[in-house]
């Protein structure tokens, strides 16, 4: 069951575009590693093996940008990601936005100066749009997979999903660092104390600082997390940024690039298990579960398997055969 099945050639040359950070081979890959279907595993997997094994891969350094729409996420992302390529001539950066109102590819944009207009040329900066299959936002079902991939090939992987309740907590179990952006609040402080949203980031990001209301929500932050957050070692960082004027961008950047920079080089490996039984509630429910639980849990089950996509794609067969 867990035999590897072989690369074919036009894999190959399609991995080593990919690894040149080739546009295209990029996105031919992407869309394998969004497909849904049962019939792609076997070349899915043996296209991931193939990258992981290869001297070339790279461990990226995942990083989450959630919060509220409006709050400035794709501006920030817009106005950080080229800084964090002139701050560091090596770096490579994906950016997969999860985001409904993010229309960075199509036309919608091109009166917005502030977001992200990807520069063509530069190879060292992907975009990829996704959809969230939720009006609640979070990750797209294929969302972990694009990541599985870009991981291998890229140095930082930015995460853009509009977070709203488990979209967040979706995303604390994908990235490494999780960022929750803010703005300024009109006065609605309950807002930062609402359950669910304080505990899950590892640092939070006032965006909008130009505003006028904008210190005293910092204030305010501040002295909420201490109630929501109570023994805590470390102080949550809270930065304060404007996309529009870019204050606080270079504080920001040089944090982001910290991180790029020191990230353990950990595979996604250790996510697979949560990811997978997302995959086998959505696609099984409770049948699908019980039956992962019979045979241990998901890490136990993957591992008997042989990986991921063997294990979804044996799914159907040892269900029915239980
Ligand atoms: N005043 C001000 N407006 C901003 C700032 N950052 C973003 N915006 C505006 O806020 C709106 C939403 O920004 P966007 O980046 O799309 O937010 P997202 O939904 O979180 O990705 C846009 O009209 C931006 O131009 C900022 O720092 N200050
Ligand atoms: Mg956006």
């Amino acid at each position: 069951m867990s035999s590897q099945p072989a690369l074919s050639d036009d894999d190959r040359a399609l991995i080593d575009r990919a690894f040149a950070l080739d546009k295209s081979a990029v996105s031919a890959l992407i869309s394998l590693f969004e497909d849904v279907r049962t019939s792609v595993l076997s070349r899915r997997g043996a296209v991931l093996s193939a990258l992981r094994s290869d001297p070339r891969r790279k461990h990226a350094a995942l990083l989450g940008l959630t919060g509220t729409p409006g709050s400035g996420k794709s501006s920030l992302v817009a106005r950080c990601t080229p800084m964090l390529l002139d701050l560091d001539p090596k770096l490579s950066i994906a950016v997969v936005a999860v985001d409904p109102s993010s229309h960075i590819s199509g036309g919608a944009l091109l009166g917005d100066r502030t977001r992200m207009r990807p520069n063509a040329n530069d190879k060292r900066l992907f975009f990829r749009s996704q959809a969230s299959e939720t009006q609640a936002g979070g990750l797209g079902p294929s969302t972990f997979q694009v990541c599985r991939l870009l991981s291998c090939l890229f140095d930082c992987v930015v995460i853009e999903t509009v977070g709203v309740g488990q979209g967040e907590a979706d995303i604390r179990h994908l990235a490494d660092r999780v960022f929750l952006v803010m703005q300024p609040l009109g006065g609605d402080e309950v807002q930062f104390l609402k359950a669910g949203i304080m505990e899950v980031p590892h640092a939070f990001i006032i965006n909008k600082c130009d505003e006028p209301s904008a210190m005293r929500s910092y204030h305010t932050l501040v002295g909420s997390l201490g109630l929501a957050r109570p023994g805590e070692k470390e102080r949550v960082p809270v930065y304060q940024t404007s996309a529009k004027t870019g204050v606080g961008l270079d504080e920001l950047c040089t944090v982001l690039l910290d991180l790029v920079k020191t990230h353990s080089g950990k595979d996604l490996k250790d996510r697979e298990p949560r990811f997978f039984t997302k995959w086998v509630q959505e696609e099984w429910g409770k049948t699908g579960l019980r039956f992962v639980g019979s045979k241990g849990g998901a890490e136990k089950y993957l591992e008997a398997a042989g990986g991921f996509e063997s294990a979804q794609a044996g799914f159907a067969a040892a269900v029915a055969k239980a």
